[in-house]
């Protein structure tokens, strides 16, 4: 008879600092076109969320309408959601944020939701500073409809149909630094390593962090004549520094050679070393950030990083002298006036 044997114990599963694989940050199976840049956005965002060790059901994600907007349903399945109107998400992330301070907000945009419809919700989300991050995939156009121009099109670029663009694009880096985002960067979604540095990034901070990923749309602008294609995005990027993040929970020191590399601590006490690439670049100054967006545009590049960082800056929450204690949380008798309060205020009405 064979002696029954122990079946030898498999590798260890790899899990974060608070003991979740990284599956417990997937969500459902992408539906978008293979090789949209939507997708490899999401990867990311598995990625960041897991490697800071985030507790997914204390994390809120929102979204507008579009390709994009869609795509919270392939990211941490395990939190809550809101997908809202079109171009809507900001006011519902506001809310959201009030009622509940403890919570992690992460939205994300198209460029026709934030920069069309949306653009009037935008402009207030960034000068409030609304802790949360915000992310527009930015592929040019208006893919969930068939690929028509937004506002985000270069001028001169052209559709697959061969039509011009004779409008100017806005730039959504640009107007986010002028009304007040305290953490503004733009990415491409085929820079792996830059994107999981800043989503990190973006985590750790407190305020809005307004990313701004290109993002091609493989079916409706991927073409010659683009300048939100793959190739052209490749060939134009232009990174402003070579990023080392460190989170607060890792004790990692950095070596670089002195007046090479940029410290900026974060809110939660991680920290962010910036290896300059481009001159003597300082994220934390707005009048260069503004330069080297319009200076690189004029060039037809994409500076690509941290574009504006201000760590210190109030968020919107703390503006409002909210409670710490979350108003959701707040039990009836605490949140509701008194019968004697309610009557004096009838009396004065009357
Ligand atoms: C009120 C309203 N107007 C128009 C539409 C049609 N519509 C759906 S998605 C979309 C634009 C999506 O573009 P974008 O935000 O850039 O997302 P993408 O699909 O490119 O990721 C439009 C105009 C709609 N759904 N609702
Ligand atoms: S249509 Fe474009 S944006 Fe939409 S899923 Fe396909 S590739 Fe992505
Ligand atoms: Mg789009």
């Amino acid at each position: 008879m064979a002696t029954p044997t122990t079946p030898a114990p498999g590798p260890a599963k790899k899990v974060n600092r608070i003991g979740l694989e990284l599956a417990a940050y997937r969500g459902g199976k992408s539906t978008l076109c293979a090789g949209c840049g939507h997708n490899a956005i999401s990867e990311r965002i598995v990625e960041a969320f897991y490697e800071m060790g985030v507790d997914a059901a204390e994390v809120i994600k929102l979204s507008g309408i579009g390709c994009s907007s869609k795509s919270p349903a392939y990211f941490l399945g395990q939190s809550h959601g809101f997908n809202a109107v079109h171009g809507r998400m900001p006011s519902v992330a506001t809310g959201a944020m009030l009622a509940n301070r403890g919570l992690t907000a992460i939205g994300v945009s198209g460029d026709g939701d934030t920069g069309a419809i949306g653009i009037g919700q935008f402009v207030h989300l960034m000068r409030r500073n609304l802790p949360m991050i915000y992310i527009v995939e930015n592929n040019g156009c208006y893919g969930l409809t068939k690929g028509q121009l937004s506002p985000t099109a270069d001028l001169g670029s052209t559709l697959k149909n061969g039509v011009v663009n004779d409008l100017p694009a806005i730039d959504l880096c640009s107007l986010a630094i002028d009304l007040g985002a305290s953490f503004v960067a733009r990415s491409f979604s085929g820079d792996k390593k830059q994107m999981l540095s800043l989503l990190k990034a973006a985590i750790a901070h407190r305020g809005t962090a307004m990313l701004d990923i290109i993002s091609p749309c493989v079916t409706f602008n991927d073409h010659e004549g683009s300048t939100k294609s793959y190739s052209y995005v490749k060939d134009h990027e232009e990174p402003l520094e070579e990023i080392s993040f460190v989170p607060f929970f890792e004790d990692i020191t950095v070596d670089y050679e002195p007046g090479t590399v940029q410290a900026v601590s974060l809110h939660d006490g991680s920290k962010l070393f910036l290896k300059k690439l481009a001159g003597d670049y300082d994220p934390t100054n707005k009048a260069t950030a503004r330069r080297v967006i319009y200076e690189s545009a004029a060039r037809g590049e994409y500076a690509t990083g941290l574009i504006y960082v201000e760590p210190g800056k109030p968020d919107f929450v703390a503006q409002l002298n909210l409670v710490d204690e979350p108003l959701a949380t707040l039990p009836e008798a605490r949140v509701r006036p008194s019968r004697a309060a309610l009557d004096e205020i009838v009396k004065e009405l009357l």
